[in-house]
């Protein structure tokens, strides 16, 4: 009755462009990105402002309904998707679009939390500056997804995460107050920063609602080049070669298996692969420079030839446009894609020491893969920060979604403990979610969950901010 009468409450308030509980409205929202869970809701709010939002909040915790907060709905591990008792609204933020403001002299802008990364980009770009994060779903993530799983993505290398970029937070925390964070503050040093606790937090300790990212010249020029390679472990030394020759100024060095430009060739409607022979592995690198003549194409052809000729490296190719140079980039970006398209896998986004990495895949790969029979490990992505997609494919010809759901448990326990016995992280990118609550409680540090719980129980002592995501639910 009461929970009615808080719902009609929102009704009210928010009119129906932000209220719906409607069935067929909710559904889209109701399944992660992946397909692996599908929940239930109350209802969906879609506040316009950062005032709505507040209204929402206090509304919620006064009946107590638990809160799910929702961007472009691009989880990797269905930290956005409602549990399946129904008792939760959705609180879409994607009706929160704004870019509030840029300067120019502060280096910054302010968008809000359901401003999409691509339009974050052009504002960035239509002051003449770069936003320099960047991701394959970069057409549907939100800057408050950005900001509370702490996004990672293709630029990490040289630009950080969004802990690195995001330079203050405006966010409703969960007994209704707000924090005003967004002074573009470069230094503020009062002891615990609320600002990288709601970093990274998956929505568990307040709705972000708005953030100041960082910015950083605009390059005028890059380049962008693939290239084969006949051994993994030729990888790393060729990164700080051409850091060396480059002057630091490499952003992107993801590496793709033959297996993963394969799919990509087959699922991507006119791709085309960029060499001639087939490699083992591939690395897709950029180079980038805001100085307008600065010699950076030479350098990096250069020290490719360098490298070809030494044999350290089998073939290469450098976009002579900016066409190529996309071209070369929807070949990385759609992987992850391509590999949904064929029946998914058991994804695992894992990190350790950038030295170490090449070491993990060589071991690790034919490991998963004898004690799985007929497992395909596809491992891609960014090498440079030490972190890949450890991701592993059903057999060919197999009921891949029956295998999967057969297997992956198992699987996911053989990756996560080589990971942990090299000293890395099972979660690098795609945050904990609800899809690696398991191995996160499983494999965590001594005292680090109740480090968590403590800091949970104190800012959200009702446990309805995203309940069941990250930490398992109270008791
Ligand atoms: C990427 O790097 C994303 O493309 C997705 O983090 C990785 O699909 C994946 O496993
Ligand atoms: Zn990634």
């Amino acid at each position: 009755m009461m929970q009615q009468q808080a719902l009609q409450g929102l009704r009210e308030r928010l009119g129906p462009a932000g209220f719906t509980d409607d069935a067929s409205d909710l559904a889209p929202w109701l399944t992660d990105w992946r397909g692996w869970r599908t929940g239930r809701a109350l209802a969906m709010a879609s506040p316009a402002s950062l005032e709505e939002v507040r209204f929402v909040v206090q509304a919620a915790v006064a009946e107590r309904i638990p809160i799910v907060p929702q961007g472009g709905n691009t989880s990797m591990v269905a930290g956005a998707t409602p549990e399946a008792d129904g008792q939760a609204i959705i609180l879409s933020l994607r009706r929160m679009r704004r870019i509030r403001a840029v300067s120019i002299e502060d280096n910054a802008l302010v968008a809000e939390a359901g401003v999409v990364l691509t339009q974050v980009h052009d504002a960035a770009a239509a002051a003449g500056r770069l936003f320099p994060l960047s991701l394959g779903a970069k057409g549907s993530a939100t800057v408050g997804g950005l900001v509370s799983t702490n996004a990672g993505g293709v630029q990490v290398l040289r630009y950080g995460t969004m802990r690195a970029l995001t330079l203050g937070v405006e966010a409703v925390l969960p007994d209704g107050t707000v924090h005003h964070g967004l002074k573009a503050l470069r230094k503020d040093n009062r002891g615990y920063d609320l600002k990288h606790l709601l970093i990274g937090a998956e929505g568990t300790l307040g709705v972000v609602t708005a953030a100041t990212l960082a910015l950083v010249p605009r390059p005028v020029e890059r380049a962008v080049a693939w290239v084969g390679l006949v051994r993994l472990d030729a990888a790393l030394p060729l990164l700080r070669r051409l850091e060396a020759a480059t002057g630091g100024q490499i952003s992107s060095f993801e590496i793709v298996p033959q297996a993963g430009l394969d799919l990509v060739t087959h699922h991507l409607a006119n791709a085309r692969a960029p060499l001639a022979g087939r490699h083992q592995w591939h690395v897709l690198i950029e180079a980038d420079t805001s100085r307008p003549g600065d010699p950076l194409a030479d350098a990096m052809r250069d020290s490719l030839g360098a490298a070809v000729e030494s044999g350290e490296v089998a073939d290469a190719v450098i976009a002579g446009s900016e066409a190529q140079a996309e071209a070369l980039w929807l070949l990385r970006e759609s992987l992850p894609e391509a590999e949904r398209r064929e029946g998914g896998a058991a994804k695992h986004d894992i990190a350790v020491s950038v030295a170490d990495m090449p070491a993990f895949i060589i071991q690790t790969a034919p490991a998963v893969e004898s004690a799985f029979p007929g497992a395909r490990v596809l491992a891609f992505g960014h090498l440079g920060d030490g972190n890949v997609h450890f991701n592993v494919r059903a057999p060919e010809g197999a009921d891949g979604e029956a295998w999967l759901r057969q297997n992956s448990g198992a699987i996911n326990r053989f990756v996560d403990d080589a990971v942990v016995a090299m000293g890395g992280t099972i979660s690098a990118e795609h945050g904990i979610g609800v899809l690696k609550r398991d191995e996160f409680v499983r494999l965590a540090e001594p005292g680090r969950l109740e480090w968590m719980r403590a800091v949970k129980s104190a800012l959200d002592p009702l446990g309805i901010m995203n309940p069941g995501k990250l930490l398992p639910p109270c008791d």
